[in-house]
């Protein structure tokens, strides 16, 4: 590279990357595939539009290479393209949330979704987020007992408040959703069921959690986290006409034009709605991620982070530390720090120091801010990216304990 001082940066940085141990949920390592198809001539092109009807020249390739990913990104998901469909242009996953809501909630009314401190996303309808401005947050959380979703409490809150549609899947539950629980939920007040597995869909893609594609309405996946592509994020959506839903009669603030289908409903709200040229370089890459996916080894890959998780969890848990929701199903766990006295920031400083990367997390109920919560979030993918299993983590959890309580 010419520019030596980014070309400095990009090796510092992987080399931190190499260095420490990233158990960050959300995050992951790509192969150098995806990186080659994110640092190709696709850059170069514009291609608003869709593939067929694009508002630039010298778009055929590009054409081709939309179809593609989303042929495969169907295949993935067991999905018949006569029932769903399937956008790749989303930026990233906030943006993907947006353009799901601006084609199917009209503005003022009510979106339901699980509170940020609670385990849910800033794009779930937090006041803080476009998403909480522009609509009404109806918030639920987990049960303070068990710190696991209860459904009867959410029925009651939907049936209560009506909202135009419901979002499940979340960036710090550790427990399988019920989506059969919430589409019934969804349907006893005429709401859209949209299902957000940024987190888990690389779970769902190789057999090692529930798939929500018999259940959903929409579903929004962002590629960089269990999938393991590049930034970018999907929308699959059901070719059923948005006058169904019954929210809709009742509103007095219509779509317009509700006779769509959600499927069209969404292109359009991505494009042109919310964005311009979809970035083809990360729809290239996205392609690259999703042929890995559909890999046997992917399904092992999957399965062994799910492995990786509950054995940190347990170890961890034997070593006297608190586990919210008492383990895990799934890539991530919270760990109640403060049930020992440290702060979230504290701790996640600490193994920092020590070359174990986390962040800091808010548990259910936390009485803290969440600048310095008192947990923090451990996930796996990345860890089992780099070849980690069980013994590691048995390993791993002795040297988080011993470096939390300073010894
Ligand atoms: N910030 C991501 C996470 O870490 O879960 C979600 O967008």
């Amino acid at each position: 590279m010419k520019d030596k001082e980014i070309e400095k940066l990009i090796r510092e940085e992987a080399a931190r990357e190499r260095k420490v141990v990233n158990l960050i949920a959300s995050e992951n390592f790509v192969s150098n595939d995806v990186l080659e198809a994110l640092g190709s001539v696709f850059t170069n092109k514009y291609a608003e539009g869709y593939p067929g009807g694009r508002y630039y020249g010298g778009t055929v390739v590009a054409d081709k290479l939309e179809n593609t990913v989303r042929k495969r990104a169907l295949k993935l998901f067991h999905l018949s393209p006569n029932e769903w469909s399937v956008n790749v242009q989303p930026y990233s996953g906030s943006p993907a949330n947006l353009a799901i809501y601006l084609a199917l909630v009209p503005p003022g009314e009510k979106i339901m979704g699980m509170s940020l401190a609670m385990g849910g996303h800033l794009t779930h309808g937090q006041r803080v987020s476009v998403t909480g401005k522009l609509w009404n947050q109806i918030p639920y959380g987990v049960s303070q007992r068990t710190e696991t979703l209860d459904y009867a409490e959410i029925a009651t809150i939907a049936k209560r408040e009506k909202p135009a549609i419901i979002v499940t899947g979340y960036t710090a539950y550790p427990r399988v959703i019920d989506f059969g629980k919430f589409r019934k939920i969804a349907d006893s007040v005429g709401a859209v069921l949209m299902v957000d597995m940024s987190h888990f869909a690389g779970l769902v893609a190789g057999g090692a959690y529930p798939t929500p594609f018999k259940y959903a309405d929409v579903v929004m996946a962002t590629t960089h986290k269990t999938l393991r592509g590049p930034r970018g994020a999907m929308i699959f959506s059901r070719k059923i006409q948005i006058a169904n839903f019954k929210f809709q009669t009742n509103s007095k603030s219509k779509i317009k034009n509700s006779k769509i289908t959600i499927a069209e409903a969404i292109d359009r709200a991505v494009f042109p709605g919310l964005q311009g040229g979809p970035h083809l370089n990360a729809i290239a890459a996205i392609g690259v991620a999703l042929r890995e996916d559909a890999k046997p080894e992917f399904k092992k890959y999957a399965k062994q982070i799910i492995k990786n998780a509950k054995m940190l969890a347990r170890e961890l848990k034997r070593l006297g530390w608190r586990i919210v929701s008492g383990g895990t199903d799934t890539h991530l766990m919270l760990v109640d720090t403060m049930s020992r006295g440290i702060g979230g920031k504290e701790a996640a400083e600490k193994l920092e120091r020590a070359g174990i990367i986390v962040n800091k997390n808010t548990i259910p109920y936390d009485m803290r801010k969440p600048t310095d919560p008192s947990g923090i979030r451990i996930g796996t993918p990345a860890a089992t990216t780099r070849g980690m299993k069980e013994k590691d983590m048995k390993r791993l959890a002795a040297k988080i304990d011993k470096i939390l309580r300073g010894k």
